[in-house]
C-alpha cells in the first residue's frame, strides 16, 4: 500500500509546478485563482494524512495560570533555559535532539504560576512531520505563549521557524482580521467591505475554489492570500510571541543582533545567556507581560491575614475576580473596596463593573 503522505506531497509538487508554469493572463487567472485554493486544500490533507499517521502526539496536562512553549531548533538552549527559569530539570547537552518529549516546568512570577513546557527541537520541514515536528507545535499551539529560543549566530533560524508556524497556519503577534461570511442560495459573490488589500477578483476565485458560490462577505483588517484560505476555513491560529536571544555570552555585537531581528520581524527581543544567568530576570518579566494576566489580592474584611494572591485575565472586573473565588458570593455580592493601581485612593468603594489593575487589594461586601 502505498503512503498518503507521499501521493499527496506529490500531488502537492505536481500543482505546485502547474502553477509556476501557468502564465499569468485575463485568460488563465481564473485557473490560477482555483489552482492556488487546490494547493491550500492539499497542504491541509497533508497535515490530517500525517496527523493520523502519527496519532494524537503528546499530551501534556496544563496546570497553572498560564501555559509557555520554548520553541526553536535543537542545541538553542530551550532545556538550558528552562532549567534557569523554572522548577525542572531537563537534560542538557551539546548534541542536537537531547530533548524528546514535553518537559514542563513551573516558573513562579510574581504569584503567578507559570507553566513552562521545554520542548524538543524543530526542524525544516517540520510542519511536514519531519522530527516529530507536527506534533511539538500542535502542542505548542495550545500555550498562551511562544518564547522562541534563537542562538545567536544562528539568526536565519527564526526565519526558518516562522516558515514552519505559518505552513501549519499559526499567525504570529498579527491580529486576527475579522470576516464575516454569509453563504446564500443565488446571487453570486458579493463583497461588502474589504480592508485585506486582496483584489476582489482574488476573493471571489478563492471562494469558487473553495466551493463556494453564493456568499456575501466582509473582511475588516488585512489578510495574505494564504491567510484568507486558512481564515475561510476556519483553522487560523493567532498567537502572542517573543524571542530569547540565547547564548549572547558567546558574541559581543548581540545587542545589534537583537536589535535587527526586533526591527526586521517587528518582535521583542530579549537577550540572554541561559548558562551564564545573563538578563533572566528581564526575560521572566517579558513572559509575564505577554500573557495578558495580572495578579489582584483578596483580602478579608476582618482579621490580619495575608491577602490572597488570585490571578485574572487583562481586562477583568470586580464580578470577574468573585466569580473566580466562590460562585455563591455572585449573588450576595453588594459592592467591594479597592486599594492600589485602580482605585483613585485608599478603600475606594467600587461596584460589581469596576475594572481591576496589577496589584488591586480587594475587600469584597456582601448583601446582609
Ligand atoms: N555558551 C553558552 N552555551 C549555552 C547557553 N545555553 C545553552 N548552551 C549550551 O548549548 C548546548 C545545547 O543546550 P540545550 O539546552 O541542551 O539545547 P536544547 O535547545 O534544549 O536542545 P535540544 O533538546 O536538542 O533541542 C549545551 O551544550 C548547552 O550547555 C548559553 O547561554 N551560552
Ligand atoms: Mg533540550
Amino acid at each position: 500500500m502505498t503512503d498518503k503522505t507521499d501521493s499527496l506531497t506529490q500531488k502537492l509538487g505536481e500543482l505546485q509546478e502547474e502553477y509556476s508554469k501557468t502564465k499569468y493572463n485575463k485568460a488563465t487567472n481564473l485557473h490560477l485563482g482555483m489552482l492556488r485554493a487546490k494547493i491550500a486544500q492539499v497542504k491541509k490533507d497533508i497535515i490530517t494524512a500525517s496527523k493520523k499517521k502519527h496519532g494524537t502526539g503528546f499530551f501534556v496536562k496544563k496546570t497553572g495560570d498560564a501555559t509557555v512553549a520554548l520553541v526553536g531548533f535543537p542545541s538553542a538552549g530551550k532545556s538550558s533555559l528552562i532549567n534557569a527559569i523554572a522548577n525542572t530539570r531537563s537534560k542538557t547537552a551539546q548534541y542536537a535532539f537531547t530533548t524528546t518529549s514535553i518537559i514542563p516546568g513551573t516558573m513562579l512570577y510574581k504569584d503567578a504560576h507559570i507553566q513552562v513546557f521545554d520542548m524538543p527541537g524543530l526542524i525544516e520541514d517540520a510542519h511536514l512531520g519531519k522530527g516529530g515536528g507536527r506534533m511539538v507545535i500542535s502542542a505548542a499551539k495550545s500555550a498562551d505563549l511562544i518564547v522562541f529560543v534563537i542562538e545567536i549566530g544562528q539568526l536565519q533560524q527564526f526565519e526558518k521557524l516562522m516558515k514552519e508556524l505559518n505552513a501549519l497556519e499559526i499567525n504570529i503577534n498579527k491580529k486576527k482580521p475579522y470576516i464575516q461570511l454569509t453563504e446564500q442560495n443565488t446571487g453570486g459573490i458579493r463583497i461588502e467591505v474589504n480592508k485585506s488589500g486582496l483584489p476582489e477578483e482574488d476573493i471571489k476565485e478563492i471562494l469558487q475554489g473553495l466551493g463556494m458560490h453564493n456568499a456575501i462577505i466582509s473582511i475588516w483588517g488585512k489578510a495574505s492570500e494564504d491567510e484568507f484560505i486558512s481564515l475561510i476555513s476556519g483553522k487560523a491560529i493567532y498567537m502572542r510571541a517573543i524571542v530569547a536571544l540565547n547564548k549572547i555570552d558567546m558574541d559581543q555585537e548581540y545587542e545589534r543582533a537583537a536589535r535587527e531581528l526586533s526591527r526586521k520581524f517587528n518582535i521583542e527581543v530579549i537577550p540572554i545567556s541561559a548558562t551564564e544567568g545573563t538578563n533572566l530576570e528581564k526575560l521572566r518579566e517579558s513572559i509575564y507581560a505577554n500573557l495578558d494576566i495580572i495578579t489582584v489580592y483578596l483580602k478579608a474584611r476582618v482579621g490580619n491575614d495575608r491577602p490572597a494572591p488570585m490571578i485574572l485575565g487583562k481586562g477583568a472586573t470586580v464580578m470577574d475576580a468573585a466569580k473566580k473565588f466562590h460562585t455563591q458570593i455572585v449573588d450576595e455580592l453588594k459592592c467591594a473596596f479597592i486599594t492600589g493601581p485602580s482605585a483613585r485612593f485608599s478603600n475606594q468603594r467600587v461596584g460589581a463593573e469596576h475594572l481591576l489593575a496589577e496589584g488591586d487589594t480587594i475587600t469584597f461586601i456582601k448583601n446582609k
